[in-house]
C-alpha cells in the first residue's frame, strides 16, 4: 500500500457525499467489556442486524478478532457479508476507519486521520488506542487503496458530514475541543479538511448532542439529506437539555450559505426520550480505570439522526420510543427514493453511539 505525502485536493481527490453510490459498508464487530454490556452479547445481536439490514441494499465486510471470529463469522451467515479478521480496541468505524476520497477517473482512497478515543488522556474514552489507530491503514491494504495519512492532527469521521458539492458541516464542541488538536487554530483546522477532503465552506455549529461522550459529534446532531437540505434533531421544549443547542444550531443553519451560495432548508428530527440505561444495563458493563462509566442517572445521547444512507436505503435506529414512528415517516419525506429500515438501537446507544458511528460507507469508483 501507498502512503501519500501529497493531498486529496492537489491529486483531484474528493470526499463523496454518503448517498452517492458505494461499493461496500464495513463494521467492526463489539465484544470489549469496558464498552459493551454483559462481554458485548446483546451488542453483538444489534450489529448482526444492522450488518444484515445494510447486506440487503450493498456488501458489508465486517472486521473481527481472532477470537471471535468463530462467533462472528456463524452469526453474520448472509450472502452479501464478508468477515475479516482484524484486531481493534473497540467497534466504531466511522471513527477509526479511513475518510474515502474519490477522483473522476474511477480511484478510490483513503484520507487515514489520527485518532485519540476521543480526547485522548484529556477525557478520552479509553487507554490505548493504538490498535484503532491502525484499522484505517489495514483497511485500506486489503482494499489496496492509496492512503493519505493526517500524522498528529486528530479527526474522527463522525465529526463530519459533506454535501459532496463543496460544504462541510461540523461542530465547534468537537473539533475545536482541546482534546483534539490544540496546537491548530479553527483557520488552519478548517485548512485541513479543505486540502483533505477538497471542500470550501465549513459550517460550524456551537455544539453537537447533550452529553454526547464523543465532544459532540455531529452525525449524532445534524446531517445532509441532500444538497441545500439538512436533518437537525431538534426539541421545543426548553426543560429539555438539548434546547439551547437546537437553538444555536438553527441560528447558525439559518444564516449560513453553502458552497454554492444556496440557503440551506432545514428539517427537524424529534429527540426521543429521555432516555437512560437501566441499574441492570450499567451494572453489565466492566469498570475499568480511565474507560466511561456507565450510571442510570446520565441522559443517553439517543438521536434518530444517526443513521447510514445505503444504495437505495437508510438504515436508521429505533429505540422502543412513542417517536419512533414519526421518525420513520420524516425519513420516509425527506428521503422518497429510499426504502427506509428501522433497526433496534438501544444497545448501540448504551456503548454510546448509533448506527452511522459503526459504519463507514466505500464510495463506488466514479467515471464521470
Ligand atoms: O459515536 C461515535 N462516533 C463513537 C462513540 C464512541 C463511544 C465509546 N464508548
Amino acid at each position: 500500500m501507498t502512503t501519500l505525502t501529497s493531498t486529496p485536493r492537489t491529486d483531484g481527490f474528493r470526499m463523496p457525499a454518503e448517498w452517492e453510490p458505494h461499493s461496500q459498508t464495513w463494521m467492526v464487530w463489539p465484544e470489549r467489556p469496558d464498552n459493551w454490556r454483559l462481554g458485548g452479547k446483546p451488542a453483538q445481536i444489534a450489529f448482526t442486524a444492522v450488518a444484515k439490514a445494510i447486506a440487503e441494499f450493498e456488501p458489508v465486510t465486517v472486521c473481527v478478532s481472532a477470537g471471535q471470529y468463530e462467533n462472528a463469522h456463524a452469526r453474520l451467515d448472509h450472502n452479501n457479508i464478508r468477515v475479516l479478521e482484524m484486531s481493534s480496541d473497540d467497534a466504531w468505524v466511522r471513527d477509526t476507519g479511513p475518510t474515502f476520497v474519490t477522483n473522476s477517473h474511477g480511484e478510490v482512497r483513503g484520507v487515514d486521520w489520527a485518532f485519540n478515543a476521543w480526547g485522548g488522556l484529556d477525557g478520552g474514552l479509553y487507554f490505548p488506542w493504538s490498535r484503532d489507530d491502525q484499522v484505517a491503514r489495514k483497511l485500506l491494504e486489503v482494499e489496496g487503496c492509496a492512503r493519505y495519512r493526517t500524522e498528529g492532527f486528530i479527526l474522527e469521521g463522525g465529526s463530519i458530514h459533506v454535501d459532496g458539492e463543496g460544504t462541510l458541516i461540523t461542530t465547534e464542541e468537537c473539533l475545536l475541543n482541546r482534546n483534539r488538536n490544540p496546537h491548530l487554530s479553527r483557520e488552519a483546522i478548517e485548512d485541513v479538511l479543505r486540502t483533505h477532503l477538497a471542500v470550501d465552506t465549513v459550517i460550524w455549529l456551537p455544539d453537537g448532542l447533550f452529553n454526547d461522550e464523543t465532544d459532540g459529534h455531529v452525525d449524532n446532531f445534524c446531517c445532509y439529506v441532500r444538497p441545500g437540505e439538512v436533518l437537525l434533531a431538534w426539541t421545543d421544549d426548553p426543560q429539555n437539555p438539548n434546547y439551547p443547542r437546537c437553538q444555536a444550531a438553527m441560528q447558525v443553519l439559518e444564516h449560513a450559505r453553502d458552497a454554492k451560495g444556496r440557503q440551506l432548508i432545514v428539517h427537524k428530527m424529534p429527540i426521543p426520550g429521555p432516555l437512560h440505561a437501566t441499574a441492570e444495563e450499567c451494572a453489565g458493563v466492566d469498570l475499568v480505570a480511565g474507560s466511561q462509566q456507565r450510571s442510570p442517572d446520565v441522559r443517553l445521547a439517543g438521536s434518530y439522526v444517526n443513521f447510514l444512507i445505503v444504495n437505495g436505503g437508510i438504515i436508521a435506529p429505533s429505540f422502543d420510543d412513542p417517536l419512533d414512528e414519526e421518525a420513520r415517516s420524516i425519513l420516509t419525506r425527506v428521503f422518497p427514493e429510499h426504502r427506509i429500515v428501522l433497526v433496534p438501537g438501544r444497545e448501540i446507544l448504551l456503548g454510546g453511539g448509533n448506527i452511522h458511528c459503526i459504519t463507514q460507507q466505500q464510495p463506488a469508483p466514479q467515471r464521470t
